[in-house]
């Protein structure tokens, strides 16, 4: 079902009245046109079932909006497409309305990914992808997607991934990622969210909450390109959830680099606890790392560790770190922080976490919570 632009364009018409036609159904399936087989334009394609799901996602092209009902699909080999959208035609996979949807992969075969993604302009959102023997939800060397409200727990490897060179101006918005555990790597290797061995600008990583995964909260081993991570939440991480005799989980909340890249990812009104290792760290990597406002409490070892690079920390909050609140090296600067001289360290509002797990709000954004936040408008993570 492969269309040409001139085909597209002559039955734009046609595809609109296909569209509205599909949406005063009844929650059926409706794929594409009775014209000889050209795909629409814009086309909707409501799915209820898991075959349905499968073809739906093998046959998108761009201006497909899939849109999956509530339940929970268990595809029997990975959600795979090679398809891009455009800017102005991207291609859409979300949950029906508000209703909620499950993609789970645990009847896929061993070391399979629940999704895979090659192509750009997708925009994914208001899904689980849980149960995955291997890894979650894959994005590889696309430009222009948006990842919004997704859930990735409970999979067999990394949660959400970005990798590949040519990884552009995507925006990871409000991700949960949890439970993510690789039992034949030993818990080594699954994080809440990968972003690593790739390059490319613009690529965004907001409201997130990355946790109890038996490696890192986020990951950005060897991505040679800058990063931005804002207003996410790692905790939880590293701990051997899974009685796994030979653990090898790392546990840092935000693991900055690794693979010998040098980059300057910014990093600002984070907030890491609770974590096995350090709450925040370069990871090797000697690039000038921005970090602003970030908050560390409770970690197992450094708040901030930034023993080797250029990085540079500003009103950044650490406290009760058993390894102490930073560990850095001559290269790094540090101005303003709490552990900075002259600088007080406000008091938390509340050291209880139970509202941080608590659901999201309604448009996906992280739940209201007291948890860290001091009122200071100086320093540390403001927690929303
Ligand atoms: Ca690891
Ligand atoms: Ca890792």
């Amino acid at each position: 079902m492969r269309m040409s632009t001139g085909r597209h364009r002559r039955t734009r018409t046609l595809s609109i009245a296909a569209a509205v036609a599909v949406s005063a159904g009844a929650g059926g399936v409706c794929l594409g046109l009775s014209d000889g087989g050209a795909e629409a334009a814009s086309s909707t394609v409501t799915v209820s079932t898991t075959a349905q799901l499968e073809t739906a996602v093998r046959n998108a092209v761009a201006g497909t909006v899939i849109q999956v009902r509530g339940g929970t699909y268990y595809p029997t080999a990975t959600l795979k497409s090679t398809a891009s959208g455009t800017s102005s035609a991207r291609i859409t996979l979300q949950a029906y309305g508000t209703e909620k949807v499950r993609i789970d992969g645990s009847k896929l075969p061993a070391g399979s990914w629940l999704a895979g993604i090659y192509g750009s302009y997708w925009t994914v959102q208001n899904l689980t992808f849980q149960s995955s023997p291997a890894q979650g939800f894959v994005v590889t060397s696309s430009t222009g997607g948006i990842f919004r409200n997704l859930v990735t727990g409970n999979n067999g490897d990394s949660g959400f991934t970005l990798r590949g060179d040519n990884t552009v101006n995507n925006l990871v918005q409000n991700l949960d990622s949890f439970g993510n555990y690789d039992a034949a790597g030993h818990g080594q290797n699954a994080d809440g969210i990968a972003v690593k061995f790739g390059s490319g600008t613009g690529n965004r990583i907001t409201g997130a909450r990355l946790y109890n995964n038996s490696d890192d909260g986020l990951d950005l081993w060897q991505f040679s390109t800058a990063v931005t991570i804002e207003h996410s939440w790692a905790f939880g991480n590293g701990r051997n959830r899974w009685s796994d005799a030979a653990f090898e989980g790392n546990g840092n909340g935000f693991k900055l680099g690794g693979g010998g890249v040098a980059v300057a990812h910014a990093v600002n009104n984070n907030a890491a606890w609770d974590n096995t290792l350090n709450g925040f760290t370069e990871n090797s990597n000697t690039g000038a790392i921005a970090l602003n406002r970030n908050t560390a409490y409770a970690n197992t070892e450094a708040g901030f560790y930034f023993a080797t690079g250029k990085a540079r920390l500003a009103r950044n909050l650490a406290v009760g770190n058993k390894g102490g609140p930073d560990e850095r090296g001559s290269s790094a600067v540090s101005a303003a922080n709490s552990w900075d001289s002259g600088v007080s360290t406000p008091a938390f509002t509340s050291t209880d976490a139970t509202t941080a797990y608590g659901a999201r709000k309604a448009d996906g954004s992280l739940p209201a919570t007291t948890f860290l936040t001091t009122g200071s408008t100086t320093v540390g993570s403001t927690m929303n």
